[in-house]
C-alpha cells in the first residue's frame, strides 16, 4: 500500500485547544515508522492550510468558530479528493470537525469513480447535528450530517459536489447521542451499534454483517476513527470522554477484521488531543491500532522481560 499521510491541524470544531498538535503528536508516536515496518510506502504530504474566512453568519447564536470551519471543510474537501486519486489517504486530527471535509471529498472522488462510498464512524457520538440542531455549537459534531447532505448547511458551508448516502454508514460504539440527533439518525436510515449492541452481541458479527455488505457492493470504505470510540481508561487524550467504551481487544479486533477485509480506502484519526494525554499513551494507541488496520497480525506483538 502506498499510505499518505495528512496533517489537519483544525481545533475549532470545539472550544477546548490542543488537538492541533494532533499531527505532531502521531508523528512522534512514530506513525511513519511503523507503517513502513508493515511494509508500505508512505508519503508525508504536511499539513492542510485552511483558506481565508468567509464573513458566514447563522442564527444559531451558540455556533462556534462557523467561517473558520466552513474555510477548514472548503480546503480539506479538495486535499482529500486529491490524495484519494490513488493510495490510502490518512488524515490525521484535528478535531472531528475535519471529517466534514474529509468525507466530502471522498464522496466526490468515489462519484467520480463511480464506486458507492461506506463509512464506519467509530465514536461515543454520531456527529449528526445539523447548524440549527446543534445546542453546544461545537462543530465537531456536525460532520457526518453535513457530508451526508441533511439539511440547512447550504449557503453556510460549501456545497457537496456529491452526499455520503447515510444508508451506508455504520456507527460503532456509540453512547452519548443528543435528542435532535436521535430522529434525525433514525430518518437517515444510519445503521447505529451502540455500546449496549456490542455487550449483548459482540463486536465481531456486528462488524462482520458491514463489512459482507461493502463486499457485495463492491464499496470503498472509509473508516473514521474518534479517540473517544476507545474507553477513557486506555485512551485519555480527547476532550469528551464518556465512560463505557471500546476496550483495548475490542478496538483491535475491529481494525484486524478490517484488515483482513482488504476493504479500507482511506481512514481519519481525530480527537488526539496531546494536552490531555498521560506520557503519549493513547498516540501511541492510535499507532497501534493504525498499525492492526494496515495489517500487523497479534502474533507479532513483542514481549516486554523485566
Ligand atoms: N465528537 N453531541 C455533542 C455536541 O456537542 O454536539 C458532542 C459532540 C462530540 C463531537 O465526538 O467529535
Ligand atoms: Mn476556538
Ligand atoms: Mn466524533
Ligand atoms: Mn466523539
Amino acid at each position: 500500500m502506498h499510505c499518505k499521510i495528512l496533517g489537519i491541524p483544525l481545533q475549532d470544531g470545539s472550544r477546548r485547544m490542543g488537538c492541533e498538535m494532533g499531527p505532531s503528536a502521531l508523528r512522534t508516536a512514530g506513525l511513519m515508522a511503523a507503517l513502513r515496518e508493515l511494509g508500505h510506502e508512505v508519503t508525508d504530504l504536511g499539513a492542510v492550510q485552511p483558506g481565508a474566512p468567509r464573513a458566514v453568519r447563522h442564527a444559531n447564536p451558540a455556533i462556534h468558530a462557523l467561517p473558520e470551519i466552513a474555510a477548514w471543510t472548503t480546503a480539506i474537501m479538495d486535499a482529500a479528493y486529491a490524495a484519494s486519486a490513488d493510495g490510502m489517504p490518512i488524515f490525521m486530527g484535528g478535531d472531528h470537525a475535519i471529517s466534514a471535509g474529509t468525507l466530502a471529498g471522498l464522496a466526490r472522488r468515489a462519484k467520480a469513480l463511480a464506486r458507492p462510498l461506506f463509512v464506519l464512524w467509530l465514536d461515543a457520538h454520531p456527529d449528526f447535528h445539523t447548524l440549527d440542531s446543534t445546542m453546544t455549537g461545537n462543530l465537531h459534531g456536525i460532520p457526518l450530517a453535513y457530508a451526508s447532505g441533511q439539511p440547512g448547511f447550504s449557503g453556510h458551508f460549501p456545497d457537496l459536489e456529491a452526499a455520503i448516502d447515510p444508508g451506508r454508514v455504520c456507527a460503532l460504539g456509540i453512547r452519548s447521542v443528543d435528542q435532535p440527533e436521535r430522529e434525525a439518525l433514525r430518518n437517515a436510515g444510519v445503521t447505529v451499534h451502540d455500546m449496549r449492541a456490542i455487550d449483548e452481541h459482540g463486536m465481531a458479527p456486528l462488524l462482520r454483517a458491514f463489512i459482507e455488505r461493502v463486499v457485495s457492493a463492491n464499496g470503498l470504505l472509509h473508516v473514521s476513527l474518534d479517540v473517544d470510540f476507545l474507553d477513557p481508561s486506555i485512551a485519555p487524550a480527547v476532550g469528551t470522554t464518556v465512560p463505557g467504551g471500546a476496550t483495548l481487544r475490542e478496538a483491535h479486533l475491529v481494525m484486524e477484521m478490517l484488515s483482513d477485509s482488504g476493504l479500507v480506502t482511506s481512514l481519519d484519526l481525530v480527537e488526539l488531543n496531546p494536552f490531555l494525554d498521560e506520557r503519549g499513551r493513547t498516540a501511541t494507541l492510535l499507532v497501534d491500532l493504525t498499525a492492526s488496520l494496515m495489517g500487523r497480525r497479534i502474533m507479532d506483538r513483542p514481549t516486554r522481560s523485566y
